[in-house]
């Protein structure tokens, strides 16, 4: 089924900032200014970003903001915390019905393959997906090997992998890690066929190595990023944002 892009991709390319760290990784991720999810706002906003990704508390709490700054949402429907150790498994926490009511104009979905919960989540992400598609709503899938199995995680075999299995479940644009070598990246895009990819931006680097990755991004024929605290951390992420606009759009 072919979906539309259109409204979270300009070009064919994409930025997104991400912002379901509060979840995933706790609020020790955050200072005082980016624990307001007001300011991520008004970043994706000035930053001209092609979708801001929210879980659904802040997305139903913001609503109004969200919908005033025009940035497009994608709406995240599952998600864990990292308190617990055990084989990876992210349950769902919403519907395509609640993200049509937020009026979000994509879904995210997160799966990890190589996790012994990897059917159930394949099962799940295939209903989201299904009810997503029926109403045109495109799907981006987080696909992370990860749990006792996976040795190495960005590995050329794991990044194609992971690629691969976004287009075999019918994904629309899937969100991976990049493991910093460039060869490895242009095949799992080769990969990924006709599915997109946009790469997860990661913990915190300097800013030349941050540039340094959205270029080798682009030369692999990626479409994009969704990156989160490479952005809200940088003491000035617009200036920052302006040269990573400039990497990816020309
Ligand atoms: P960052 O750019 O901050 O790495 O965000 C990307 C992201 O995929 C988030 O959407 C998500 O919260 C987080 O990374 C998950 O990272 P992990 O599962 O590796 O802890």
């Amino acid at each position: 089924m072919k979906i539309n892009l259109s409204k979270i991709t300009k070009n064919g390319k994409a930025i997104y900032l991400a912002y379901d760290q509060g979840l995933e990784h706790g609020p020790e991720e955050f200072n005082d200014k980016n624990a307001n999810p007001l300011y991520i706002i008004d970043i994706a906003k000035k930053g001209k970003y092609n979708g801001v990704i929210f879980q659904k508390g802040i997305a139903e709490k913001y609503k109004k903001e969200i919908k005033k700054s025009k940035v497009p949402l994608i709406l995240k429907l599952n998600g864990k915390t990292r308190i617990y150790k055990g084989e990876p498994y992210s349950p769902p926490l919403g519907t395509i019905q609640e993200a049509v009511n937020l009026g979000a104009a994509a879904v995210g979905y997160t799966i990890y393959i190589g996790s012994e919960h990897e059917g159930k989540m394949f099962k799940e992400f295939e209903k989201i997906e299904k009810e997503a598609h029926a109403k045109n709503i495109p799907v981006v899938a987080w696909i992370y090997p990860r749990g006792k199995y996976v040795k190495d995680d960005v590995s050329r075999a794991m990044m194609a992998y992971a690629a691969r299995v976004g287009l075999e479940l019918g994904a629309d644009i899937v969100k991976m890690k990049y493991g910093d070598n460039l060869s490895d990246l242009k095949w799992a895009v080769k990969a990924a066929g006709r599915t997109k990819i946009v790469i997860s931006g990661g913990a915190k680097v300097n800013e030349k190595d941050f540039l340094k990755q959205v270029k080798d991004i682009m030369k692999s024929g990626a479409i994009g990023i969704a990156v989160g605290r490479n952005i809200w951390q940088s003491n000035n992420p617009l200036e920052l944002t302006k040269k990573m606009r400039k990497i990816i759009f020309g």
